[in-house]
């Protein structure tokens, strides 16, 4: 199906480095507009609702802990099958395995602080959308 948005986040590893202008010129050179935009931080609640669905898994703990111990970027980003196209652009969770040119392959450390999330579902990115951002925050005339 064809959704016009994903939800990304530039986690704290990338963040850190000072690399959010790269990756976010990597997005818009990838032809995605910035619909809305954001430096902000997810608190341990934020982190554990975002992320409820691996609860359990043996990552899961290290995950949370990583994603609330820095500023993160998030933005919502529209273009024409925004989710597969942007999950094709970020590359697999492991970095290793990530094909050449990825956002993951560029940036990624390792397969927990692997630079940038996307958006797996058309679904999920409505609701991260508004996990994130106001109604009036978001500019789809963009
Ligand atoms: O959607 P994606 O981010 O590519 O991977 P998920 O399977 O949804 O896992 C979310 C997040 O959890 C992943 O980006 C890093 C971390 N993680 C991990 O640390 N170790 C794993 N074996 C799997 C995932
Ligand atoms: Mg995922």
């Amino acid at each position: 199906s064809i959704s016009n948005f994903t939800l990304t986040m530039i986690k704290p590893d990338a963040v850190s480095k000072g690399l959010t202008g790269s990756i976010l010129k990597d997005i818009t050179d990838a032809g995605f507009s910035i619909i809305a935009l954001k430096l902000t931080s997810l608190t341990l609640t934020d982190a554990q609702r975002f992320y409820s669905i691996h609860q359990g898994k043996p990552f899961y703990e290290d995950l949370i802990q990583f994603m609330t111990s820095g500023p993160i970027v998030a933005a919502v980003l529209k273009k024409e099958n925004a989710v597969e196209s942007f999950r094709k652009l970020i590359g697999s969770t492991n970095p290793d395995q990530a094909e050449e040119g990825t956002l993951r392959k560029k940036y990624a450390e390792s397969t927990q602080r692997n630079a940038v999330h996307g958006s797996d579902s058309d679904e999920n990115a409505t609701i991260e959308a508004h996990f994130h951002f106001a109604d009036r925050e978001i500019f789809f005339c963009l």
